[in-house]
């Protein structure tokens, strides 16, 4: 899969996806993540990349020219499956939207700041619009960086077998249940007996159990349907 981002603080995107996971992905050759300073295609001498906007009020808005010429750069290279604008009100990102996408060959993400991007820009060229949540971020750069690393970890050999999707909390809307490692005694506290009884059907059983228990306390609104 290859993530296009257009960004205008294309720093905030380096180091997230140079770690561990999103890092082996990429040597793999099982993603490709390129960062585009939205900078370069700013006006003029200075580079202008936002204006007031028309009917006045606080706050400034990303001009249209910057961002088409940059989104018309980018596919002459290639066709995007979507084009996707990171903004608070957008749809609510969840799971089954990274499933969705990490089926797609070619995304663009486009980062907002200020106040927002001129809306001809989101008629003519965006197809998707993201929130990672009900709280405002001062650009979308790190919205950016959950879609690809919830992305990217859905693409197949990205993960290994001893950390699969699949297990995840959510995958299969419910949380995780609690998880230990050694040792089995810990300032008194001692590990649940079943684990250690080597009985797999049964600690998959309460696996399940506790999962369904911390779901109903926790997020009873991802019981629901
Ligand atoms: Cl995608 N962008 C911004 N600026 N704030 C957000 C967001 C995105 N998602 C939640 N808050």
């Amino acid at each position: 899969m290859r993530i296009d981002i257009i960004s205008v603080m294309p720093e905030l995107l380096h180091s997230p996806f140079e770690h561990s996971i999103m890092k082996r992905a990429q040597e793999k050759g099982l993603l490709e993540v390129e960062v585009h300073n939205l900078r370069d295609y700013g006006l003029g001498k200075h580079k202008q990349l936002d204006d007031y906007q028309f009917g006045g009020g606080a706050g400034m808005v990303m001009m249209c020219e910057p961002l088409a010429n940059c989104i018309d750069d980018l596919q002459k290279e290639r066709t995007y499956d979507e084009i996707i604008f990171l903004t608070p009100d957008g749809e609510r990102y969840r799971q089954s939207i990274a499933n969705q996408l990490s089926l797609k060959g070619n995304l663009l993400l486009i980062c907002g700041h200020y106040k927002g991007i001129d809306e001809r820009i989101r008629e003519l060229y965006v197809t998707r619009e993201i929130s990672i949540g009900d709280y405002v971020l001062s650009g979308g750069e790190l919205a950016a960086a959950v879609l690809v690393d919830s992305i990217g970890r859905l693409l197949p050999g990205v993960l290994g077998d001893e950390q699969s999707a699949l297990t995840d909390s959510f995958q299969d809307d419910l949380l995780a249940p609690p998880v230990y490692t050694r040792p089995a005694s810990f300032r008194g506290k001692d590990i649940p007996d079943i684990l250690r009884s080597g009985n797999t059907a049964k600690i998959e059983e309460w696996r399940y159990e506790q999962a369904l228990a911390r779901t109903q306390a926790r997020r009873p609104d991802l019981l629901e349907d």
